[in-house]
């Protein structure tokens, strides 16, 4: 028994050493077979970490990029003109646009190379740069399932309008794509067709989000500058000189291009016959990026039309910072996870710690807008609501109760929900950065307070009745009537209205107005449209015993007969219940009734 035993032992210890030696063998092998493939395609050091081009599929690549390349149709979207597919195709194509909010099989046609139109304003034409002083840049542009042809059109519209001077490398961050397009293809193409000690690779081992994949390639880079591009992206002609020329003279200004639209549908570059024409950018307390205009302040100082313009906020994808300014401003919030938030962080960051944000007119790159997001993240988690509650708790002040009336499941447990915030607190405090309401008044002070400079705020309640005003969680992007709905026991972002010293009835940058057109009926809606679409005229007069009073028409809000999700309106006034309204809270110069 006990020989037997031994017997096994000794045959099993073999057969063992067998097992282990050919694997050793095979793994040689194999990592011979990927050295010769790298040696023999002289493909650059920087890949050897990634593994999916193998030898063996390099012929498939080949024959790939062959097909890729006969496809493109000559002159399609030439000059940035819109393009279209016909037939079959057009149905296919319009498949896609659905699925991924991207018309990928037009864009796959159309030349990576294709021109554009020169929209900047004519006196940016004027302007010369010695290039060789500028400082160098480093482009960074992360991806996470973007179609290969928009990614590669990217990157090589950035390298045929650079000056290869001062563009010191186009860093590539994949944060773990796993679309098949962007593995080996990706891959061969660069190899192929770029100068790959130029355009960088880096694959995050694991999907780490858009903040944290920046992180990456600014850790990487090596530029004096870092420019960030999303990874749907057009620059045109000289749009990187004016970016790099503010920032030589202002080391802390970070700087914006104007951001022109690419359609998602025909690739066209859209622009209007106004050069001179851009926005810049504010945000709602809902915690949301919005385009505001050109503010007085700035309009009233400026030099000349293509002087830069400060911003309050920006939309975040697409901006230079000087390298070493990245850093010591505190980079990003790495613990920010997914998409969201980063941009309004970073833009209350570099305002209150006294930098500046500023968009030079002179650079302009396309960007394609997508209907919705064509991506997930791991379990339907809301990383813009929670990555804008850390940024809140850290640069708000006692301003963070109007997000939070927004978005009560911040208000306790915070810890818990949105992770820890010691570092970012402390950061702010090391760089001695200035509070909440400085910012307000001195680089946004046109931003509406919905409870500062008001009448009354709050619940907007119909008398004797549990009836409240409502925005019936109507698209806020666009014009919507007013409506009523049972008022909540607490106070609900729908049922948030003010009634501002200027006399607007408004919700954040809506307003309500009564449309002239429809008084002739007697019972005209009432519209929320954009504040800045409204007149200057006084709108709302709130009475002492609390009637709405359309100061135009003199018809009063009424409410008579409603039942809750129907659109309230204006009518003559009269002595009816339904046009007395209470409003939950009144500032000291009213007395509450
Ligand atoms: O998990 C992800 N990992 C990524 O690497 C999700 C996204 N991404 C990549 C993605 O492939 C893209 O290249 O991150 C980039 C930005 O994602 P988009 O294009 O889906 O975002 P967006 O253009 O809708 O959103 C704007 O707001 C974001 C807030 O987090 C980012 O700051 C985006 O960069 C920003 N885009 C712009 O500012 C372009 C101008 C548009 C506007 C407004
Ligand atoms: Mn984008």
């Amino acid at each position: 028994m006990i020989i037997g035993r031994r017997k096994f032992i000794v045959k099993a210890t073999i057969c063992g050493i067998y097992v282990i030696a050919l694997l050793l063998i095979a793994k040689r092998v194999m990592r011979i077979s990927d050295n010769f493939s790298w040696n023999n395609q002289s493909l650059p050091s920087q890949y050897s970490k990634t593994n999916t081009l193998r030898y063996t599929n390099l012929e498939r690549y080949s024959s790939w990029l062959e097909e890729y390349e006969a496809q493109i149709i000559p002159g399609l979207g030439e000059n940035g003109r819109p393009a279209n597919l016909y037939g079959k195709e057009k149905l296919e194509a319009q498949k896609v646009l659905e699925e991924k909010a991207l018309n990928i099989l037009l864009s796959d046609r159309i030349s990576l190379s294709r021109s554009l139109p020169d929209v900047r304003d004519p006196l940016c034409r004027n302007i010369t740069v010695g290039v060789t002083s500028l400082p160098t840049a480093s482009v960074i542009i992360i991806f996470y399932n973007e179609p290969l042809s928009v990614v590669l059109r990217t990157i090589t519209s950035v390298l045929n309008n650079s000056p290869k001077e001062i563009l010191q490398e186009v860093i590539l961050v994949d944060d773990a794509s796993d679309e098949d397009d962007l593995q080996g293809k990706l891959e061969f193409y660069l190899m192929k067709r770029f100068d790959t000690e130029r355009v960088k690779l880096i694959r995050l081992p694991e999907r780490r989000g858009l903040i944290r994949a920046r992180l990456k390639g600014a850790k990487a880079a090596s530029g004096e500058v870092l420019v960030f591009l999303d990874a749907h992206c057009e620059v045109i002609v000289q749009w990187l000189e004016p970016l790099l020329m503010r920032i030589q003279k202002k080391t802390d200004a970070v700087v914006m291009p104007i951001i022109d639209n690419i359609s998602e549908e025909t690739l066209e570059y859209y622009h209007d016959n106004r050069p001179e024409f851009f926005q810049v950018g504010g945000f709602t307390w809902s915690g949301d990026f919005t385009w505001i205009d050109i503010q007085e302040k700035e309009i009233v100082g400026r030099k000349s039309k293509i002087a830069p313009v400060r911003s309050p906020t920006m939309a975040g994808g697409l901006f230079a910072i000087n390298r070493s300014y990245f850093w010591k401003i505190g980079s990003y919030d790495e613990k920010m996870d997914g998409w969201g938030g980063e941009n309004l962080e970073m833009s209350f960051r570099i305002w209150q710690c006294g930098g500046s944000l500023e968009v030079t007119p002179c650079s302009r790159v396309g960007h394609i807008f997508r209907n919705f997001h064509p991506y997930k993240f791991p379990n339907d988690k809301d990383t813009h609501g929670i990555n804008t509650a850390r940024l809140v708790y850290v640069w708000m002040d006692e301003y963070k109760r109007l997000f939070l009336l927004h978005r009560d499941e911040f208000k306790d447990d915070i810890e818990e929900k949105i992770g820890d915030i010691t570092d970012r607190v402390e950061l702010r405090k090391k760089l001695g950065c200035k509070g909440f309401r400085w910012y307000l008044e001195n680089i946004y002070p046109e931003k509406f307070v919905p409870d500062e400079n008001v009448i009354a705020y709050g619940k907007v309640k119909m008398k004797e009745r549990n009836i409240c005003l409502d925005n019936l969680q109507r698209d806020e992007d666009k014009p919507y009537d007013l409506g009523v709905y049972g008022c909540h026991s607490r106070l609900y972002p729908s049922q948030l209205f003010s009634l501002s010293n200027a006399g607007e009835l408004r919700r954040d940058e809506i307003c309500a107005v009564v449309n002239l057109e429809d008084v002739m009926s007697r019972r005209a809606k009432v519209k929320m449209i954009d504040c800045r679409e409204r007149g200057d005229e006084k709108e709302w007069i709130l009475t002492d015993s609390g009637n709405l009073v359309h100061a135009s028409t003199g018809l009063c809000l009424d409410g008579t007969g409603l039942t809750p999700k129907t659109d309230v309106y204006v009518a003559p006034c009269s002595n009816v219940l339904g046009q007395f309204w209470q409003f939950e809270f009144y500032s000291d110069s009213v007395t509450p009734r």
